[in-house]
């Protein structure tokens, strides 16, 4: 079953989910080493450009107002500083320059100080990715024009699940950005965060609702909660590590193509248990020390672990992408 598909249901991804281990771990290694170098991770960093003060009420979130978390909130960060950042990100072999900003969507007069960052970092050789919440159509050329390569907008777990989690902005919102982000052409990065407390079934909703997209993303990042004091989920039961695993295979085997990144999360994480991520059909991760206000394991670290398992940095491949998957 290599097709790619777009009419996945619920009962048979959860049939994926309940495979022995060893049978769903060699299914997804097969199909990743169809489409990709198993020893290849793409690398992106990632830079908060505005942070806190969020109207939304994302209940994992330590940027959201609704929630009393020690974030310091910074206004927008100027252009130089931006680009000083993906300097650094690039000098240490990062590929991609990933920009977020804690908005419910930009304003125009945001977007017109978000193209100059762009434009800046493609300047450098660097793909380029932002995330800034909702979209419009007419801002989702805009920032197609300004060259941007991918925009990330998750939908985080199941329709059913999601309105726990937050009650600020409906899924239909999510989608809809997401349609009009691949409208205008970008590289289309979505995908959620496990470990909230959700059910399997949630996580296989989740997986459901990325795979019937009428393309798959180009990247999928499948994201552990980090749990932050002071946010509604502080204190949920953590996931089994197994479980974790086991949706970076499902959501391999469902889009073969696109690049499923271990994302938040991996501080907590073994190097093993890292490993067997990658196994099982993980290929991209966040590099550098920080992700937006919570740690990410150190560059050097990284660095090690990607040596003692004989594994290199990719190169960018984002003039590829948009051909590339279904
Ligand atoms: N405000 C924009 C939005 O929500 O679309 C962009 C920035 S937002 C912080 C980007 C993504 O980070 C969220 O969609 C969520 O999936 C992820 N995220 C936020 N807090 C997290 C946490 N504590 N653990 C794991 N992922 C988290
Ligand atoms: C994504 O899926 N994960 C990243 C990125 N896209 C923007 C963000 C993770 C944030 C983790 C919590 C924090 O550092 O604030
Ligand atoms: Fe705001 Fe994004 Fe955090 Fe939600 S995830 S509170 S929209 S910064």
């Amino acid at each position: 079953m290599n097709t790619i598909r777009h009419d996945w249901t619920r009962e048979e991804i959860l049939r994926l989910f309940a495979e022995p281990l060893n049978d769903l771990l060699f299914e997804a290694q097969r199909i990743h080493r169809q489409h990709f170098d198993p020893n290849e991770v793409q690398v992106s960093s990632l830079l908060s450009i505005k942070t806190g003060a969020c109207p939304e009420d994302c209940g994992y979130c330590p940027q959201s107002s609704h929630h009393h978390t020690e974030i310091e909130r910074e206004r927008l960060l100027p252009l130089d500083e931006v680009l000083e950042n993906a300097r650094a990100a690039k000098a240490s072999g990062a590929t991609r320059f990933c920009m977020g900003a804690a908005w419910r969507n930009p304003t125009d007069t945001h977007l017109d100080k978000i193209l100059p960052m762009i434009e800046g970092v493609k300047a450098l050789g660097m793909e380029t990715c932002v995330t800034l919440g909702m979209l419009t159509d007419a801002q989702a050329a805009k920032l197609k024009a300004s060259g941007l390569d991918y925009y990330n907008h998750n939908l985080d777990t199941s329709p059913e699940f999601y309105g726990s989690v937050i009650s600020t902005r409906t899924y239909e919102d999510r989608l809809d950005t997401l349609g009009n982000v691949r409208e205008a052409g970008i590289n289309v990065c979505a995908g959620g965060i496990i470990g909230m407390g959700e059910s399997r079934r949630d996580r296989a909703g989740l997986l459901q609702q990325l795979a019937n997209l009428p393309k798959h993303p180009e990247s999928v990042p499948i994201n552990n909660l980090v749990q932050v004091e002071g946010t509604p989920l502080h204190g949920v039961e953590a996931l089994d590590p197994l479980e974790f695993v086991r949706t970076i295979a499902v959501a391999r085997i469902m889009m073969p193509h696109s690049v499923v990144r271990l994302s938040a999360g991996r501080l907590e994480m073994s190097d093993e248990l890292q490993a067997m991520c990658f196994f099982a059909g993980a290929n991209s991760i966040f590099y550098g020390d920080k992700l937006l206000t919570t740690d990410n394991p150190e560059a050097s670290r990284d660095r090690a672990l990607l040596e003692r398992l004989g594994m290199r940095f990719s190169e960018a491949r984002s003039q590829t992408d948009s051909t590339a998957t279904a």
